[in-house]
């Protein structure tokens, strides 16, 4: 049932001559737009380029409380801390939704979790990075969930109908999330020379990762033509990528910030920043488990779901006992 154990085999995209009579309907219905439900018919493939997808990113909201849930014991203020608090709440609550959008497709939350606590299942290569200062909670805010909605406000047009819905408030959320990381790291450039060189560390640290977090390019997507076709990539990852720099390069100028980035330059025949070659060695070795905190971060959710194992079985030995005596009530009537 896992999807990552499956290869779907889509580096080359479905072609419609040689697809079945029944996969030609559905892609027809996919060009008119039609949003797919759970209970409608849906190829296999499709089915499971979804669960990956949606496991994957559900995954990434429960990892990513790990990094900001380090700095609530020593957030500076108590308007900062109960602003953090809430703002990894809100990433909870998107892991939850997202793990239903799974269930929808017929695997349950706890394979889903399984899976991640495998090996099986990815998370966002961004989640094993260490958050080093306090203006990474800022930096994390502004470039972390600014790439984040990037990606996901054309998720909300994608074709599976419980993905496209519950990506709709998370953007919302999300939106809220980008602008407490502007405004955190707005209050550090403005403070002290010590404060604006911490937001400097900060987003020298995180600004290359972030722009990992689109993906590999395109030229080596391996899922991307596919789920194009599918409308469940509406945007490539490459495009994304540009659209972040271009939307996130002046908001680093208004800081006073300077993006570590010496091949950074408006390009006006392009109408986009050009920026320096990406180092793809590091972001492979980052989702092949080797990034500087991938154990501890699946180490931290291994113990918790340990730790949470009482609780479940609790809750389903309560729920048989409410159904035993359900029964026999309704069979003393
Ligand atoms: N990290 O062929 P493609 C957030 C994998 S939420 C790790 O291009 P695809 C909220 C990819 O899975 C952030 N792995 O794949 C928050 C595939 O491996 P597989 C998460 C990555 O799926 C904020 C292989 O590389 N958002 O931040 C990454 O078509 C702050 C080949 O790649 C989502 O998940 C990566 N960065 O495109 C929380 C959004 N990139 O599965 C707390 C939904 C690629 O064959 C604090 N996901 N890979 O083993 C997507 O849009 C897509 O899945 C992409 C990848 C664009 C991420």
């Amino acid at each position: 049932m896992y999807a990552q154990l499956v290869d779907t085999g889509q580096k080359a995209v479905q072609d419609d001559a040689t697809m079945s009579a029944e996969d030609r309907a559905f892609q027809q219905r996919i060009d008119a737009d039609v949003k797919i439900e759970p209970q409608d018919a849906m190829p296999e493939a499709y089915r499971r380029t979804l669960v990956r997808q949606i496991q994957q990113h559900a995954h990434s909201e429960i990892v990513g409380m790990l990094p900001e849930g380090n700095w609530v014991t020593r957030a500076p203020s108590l308007k900062r801390k109960a602003i953090l608090m809430a703002k990894i709440q809100d990433e909870a609550g998107h892991g939850l939704y997202l793990y239903s959008a799974v269930e929808t497709l017929g695997v349950t939350r706890d394979e889903t979790t399984e899976a991640l606590l495998a090996g099986k299942s990815k998370y966002s290569s961004i989640f094993n990075y260490p958050t080093l200062n306090w203006a990474d909670i800022g930096t994390i805010g502004w470039l972390v969930d600014g790439a984040a909605i990037m990606n996901q406000i054309p998720l909300c047009r994608c074709s599976y109908g419980p993905y496209a819905r519950a990506m709709v408030r998370i953007c919302k959320e999300e939106s809220f999330h980008q602008r407490q990381g502007f405004d955190l790291l707005m209050a550090m450039c403005r403070g002290t020379p010590e404060q604006k060189a911490m937001a400097q560390d900060a987003l020298d640290r995180w600004w290359w990762p972030s722009l990992m977090m689109f993906g590999p390019p395109d030229a080596s997507s391996v899922h991307s033509a596919q789920s194009a076709k599918w409308k469940i990539k509406l945007l490539s990852n490459d495009e994304l990528r540009q659209r972040f720099v271009d939307q996130t390069v002046p908001q680093a100028e208004y800081l006073g910030l300077v993006i570590p980035d010496p091949d950074l330059c408006w390009n006006a025949e392009r109408g986009h920043y050009d920026y320096g070659a990406i180092d793809w060695d590091e972001f492979f070795a980052v989702i092949a488990g080797n990034g500087p905190c991938n154990r501890e971060r699946l180490e931290t959710r291994r113990k918790a779901w340990d730790d949470g194992a009482w609780v479940r079985e609790a809750a389903v030995a309560h729920a048989a006992k409410v159904a035993a005596r359900d029964r026999a009530a309704k069979e003393a009537a």
